[in-house]
């Protein structure tokens, strides 16, 4: 595509109720939303940030700043560039990787949309729709995290991911056990443990978890590899897998047997197909995380999920749980249990230009 230029814009999106996990608790959305501006039109990409740099290093203010003082200056240098371009233009810069994968997302869709071909054709979907688990966040008690859980299998959700933290596990973990018996249940720490609390992790394993999330830090590869010897759960690696360097790294390290992908965690949906193909190789199960996406997101989530090597329900659900209003003329839904992969040109999705308008707190256009 020929690139005029782009725009960003920082959104505050009021959550549907509180989200709470080990690292803090989340009312407002705040995420990044990027607009590539093309001779053939549009395409739209969301950077995953949140407002602090808890989950990961990476925070919104700080990619508003990369981003424009950077990374789109390194984009708009050239005249014309492909979507495939774009992560070499910004590999000089070091980290990033969720502002790098938002920009990237929107060349893509505008690529796309003016090829009117699919996300989901692109990346190599195989599927139309993917099966959709929730996650849930920690509640006051135990007795409270089981209404909550009910309230989203009655709606159809087919597995249940919850938040653990120290002191916050066994007893939330065998609460939601008990109650519905054999579902389709995984933890998620958010790196809330070190190999000292390995005691307490075995104990969850007789509650037959799919896995365990990210128990130890980012960068705690051999820790997990000696943990995961220690648990019968399969152990599955989030923050820890920044790249497919770092995939590859995990595996051989035996630091995880499931991974979960994100796009923005990993620089891009592009990247992220290349840690699908590398676990595919070595019949390592991958599933589909989520970063309370918008509707951009959520539609380019769905897209990668419907690739074949991802055998586990991802954290894609549908757009109201998280939100009232979204941004997209048509957010995700839950159908079954599923969540439909769009198959319109680009994301398959429209932006709703009111939406985006209402939740807009800062805007800026940079232009070649
Ligand atoms: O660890 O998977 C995580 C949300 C923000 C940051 C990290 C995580 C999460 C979630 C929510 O678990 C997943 C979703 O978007 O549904
Ligand atoms: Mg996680």
């Amino acid at each position: 595509v020929s690139l005029d230029g782009f725009e960003l814009r920082v959104l505050r999106i009021p959550l549907v109720s509180p989200f709470t996990t080990s690292f803090g608790t989340e009312t407002i959305r705040e995420v990044i939303v990027v607009r590539a501006m093309t001779s053939d039109g549009d395409g739209w990409g969301e950077i995953v940030t949140q407002a602090e740099p808890l989950y990961s290093s990476e925070y919104t203010q700080g990619a508003w700043d990369v981003a424009q003082r950077f990374l789109v200056p390194a984009l708009l240098d050239r005249a014309t560039i492909r979507a495939e371009d774009v992560a070499g233009i910004l590999e000089p810069f070091v980290g990033h990787r969720m502002a790098k994968a938002g920009l990237e997302l929107a060349v893509i869709d505008a690529a796309l949309r003016a090829e009117g071909r699919s996300l989901g054709g692109y990346l190599g979907a195989v599927h139309d729709r993917v099966p959709s688990g929730v996650s849930v966040g920690i509640q006051r008690d135990p007795a409270a995290l089981v209404k909550t859980v009910r309230g989203y299998l009655d709606e159809g959700y087919v597995r249940i991911k919850i938040k653990i933290k120290p002191g916050r596990d066994v007893a939330d973990t065998a609460a939601v056990r008990d109650a519905f018996g054999a579902i389709p249940l995984q933890v998620d720490a958010n790196s809330a443990y070190t190999l000292a609390d390995a005691g307490t992790l075995a104990e969850l394993d007789r509650f037959d978890l799919l896995l365990i999330e990210q128990p130890l830090q980012e960068d705690d590869l051999v820790d997990h590899a000696t943990l995961a010897r220690r648990l019968s759960t399969p152990v599955c690696l989030d923050e820890s897998i920044v790249s497919v360097k770092a995939a590859a790294d995990a595996l051989a390290l035996g630091s995880a047997s499931v991974v979960n992908i994100k796009a923005g965690r990993v620089g891009g949906y592009l990247e992220a197909v290349r840690i699908h193909d590398l676990c595919r190789d070595a019949a390592v199960p991958v599933w589909c995380g989520g970063m309370l996406e918008t509707g951009i997101g959520r539609a380019a989530n769905a897209a990668l999920a419907a690739l074949p090597g991802f055998t586990l329900p991802g954290d894609v659900s549908a757009s109201s749980r998280f939100y009232a209003r979204d941004i997209v003329t048509e957010p995700a839904v839950l159908e079954d249990g599923h969540v439909r992969v769009p198959t319109g040109p680009g994301l398959g999705v429209e932006i709703d230009p009111v939406a985006l308008e209402d939740f807009t707190v800062e805007r800026v256009v940079l232009r070649r």
